[in-house]
This record gives structure tokens, sequence and C-alpha cells, in this order.
């Protein structure tokens, strides 16, 4: 098939297939010592790291190349600290009484409840946001295809970026996420998708005792 329109591929890397099962091996390696973080120290991180893990993350392959993801960074302790009573406001309605019983004995194992002081710890606060539909200078709605899916794919690459650059990060998912557009002043055709948390692990930190599936229970060849 020969393309209409395009550049040759800028840019291809030559590996030897051992090369190339070494690479994928290490970054598989690297990448299931991950963990989710609760417990983050106030130690700082530079501005330049999370901005180098964002250009990471817009690089992902999106739905008509329309590059739906919006990203805020905070570190402003205020605002910090408005999001922090935001996300603790929705938080206590979840757990007193929007989760079902069900949802809060899946939750059991993780040890959450409303209370979420990281919020103003950790030096950073990454709020995602996805484009529901785009607004021309004449003021009219285009649809975006797959923001989900688009937004999904460049919170995976960040967290991995975040990830290599030795940060811990924690994937937070208060909802309703309305006081997001709010704080951060973001225009409403934008959703909020997620609040990632970022920083230092703290000394003591501890984790759930949970396990990763099986090779074989979530992947297979044909
Ligand atoms: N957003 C709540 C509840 C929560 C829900 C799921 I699904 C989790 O995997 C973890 C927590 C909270 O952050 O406590």
């Amino acid at each position: 098939m020969q393309l209409p329109v395009g550049i040759p591929l800028p840019h291809r890397e030559a590996l030897t297939e051992e090369e190339r099962i070494a690479r994928a091996r290490a970054f598989a390696d690297e990448l299931v010592l991950r963990r989710t973080v609760r417990e983050f120290d106030p130690r700082p991180v530079a501005r330049e790291v999370i901005e180098h893990c964002l250009r990471a993350a817009g690089s992902a392959p999106s739905g008509a190349n329309q590059q739906p993801w919006r990203f805020v960074a905070v570190s402003d302790p205020a605002i910090k600290r408005r999001i922090h009573a935001g996300a603790e406001a929705e938080e206590r309605e979840f757990y007193r009484h929007r989760a079902t019983e069900e949802w809060l004995q899946a939750l059991a194992v993780l040890g959450t409840d409303s209370e979420k002081p990281f919020l103003e710890i950790a030096p950073w606060l990454i709020a995602v946001f996805y484009e529901r539909y785009g607004i021309d200078a004449e003021g009219r709605r285009h649809k975006r295809y797959y923001p989900h899916e688009s937004v999904g794919i460049a919170t995976g690459i960040l967290i991995a970026a975040l990830h290599r650059a030795g940060l811990a990060t924690l994937t937070h998912t208060p909802s309703p996420m309305g006081f997001l557009n709010d704080i951060l002043e973001q225009p409403r055709n934008q959703m909020p998708y997620l609040l990632l948390v970022v920083g230092h692990a703290t000394e003591d930190c501890r984790v759930p005792d949970i396990q990763r599936m099986p090779f074989d229970a979530y992947a297979r060849f044909v």
C-alpha cells in the first residue's frame, strides 16, 4: 500500500533480535517494579522532570491525530490545598453514600478511605483532561474521536515515564471531578480524566499486599 500523502518514516532503530529481546526484557523488568503509592514525601521534584515526562505523554497516538489530552501540572501549595478539599468532599460522599457494599469490599484490600493528605504533601499533582469536542474560531463544536482511548494511552506513557525518572505515582480518581475544572479554570469542553499524584515515596512507605495476575491469565498467543 502506498500512502497518498506523507513523508518518509523519520526514525527507525536497527537492532539485532538479541538486542531487541534484551531491551524488551529490561523495560518490562523495570516497569513491573512500579507500585502505586499513597504515602508521599514532601521532597520537591524539578519541573524539568515533569516537563520531559509530559513530552513523552504527548507523543501518544490519538484518534485522527487530534491529541485530545490536556495536562495541568500543579505545584502551587494554595491550589493543591483547594484540590485536596475538593477531592475529599467527593470522597466523603463516595465512602459514606455512593459506593455500593460490593465496591467497598473490593477496595478493602487497598485500605483506602476518604482522607487524602498526599494531595497536599506530594510535590506535584498532574490533572489529566480530555477534550470532549473542539471549538473552532466560529464557535462551532467538532467531535473528537476516541478521546478516552487516546488520553488513556497518553496517561500510560506518562506513568511509565515518571517511573523511569524514579518517581512514585498514584492514579487518583475522585468522582465526579468537575471541581478540577473550577479550580484549574479549564474550559467545560475538557473533561477531567484522572488526577495523577507524583513525587517520592516516604522512607517507611507501605503498599497493599497484592499481586499481579500470572502472565498466562491475561495474554495468549495464537
Ligand atoms: N476514589 C476513591 C475510591 C477508590 C476507587 C478505586 I476503583 C480504587 O482502585 C481506589 C480507590 C479513593 O481514591 O479512595
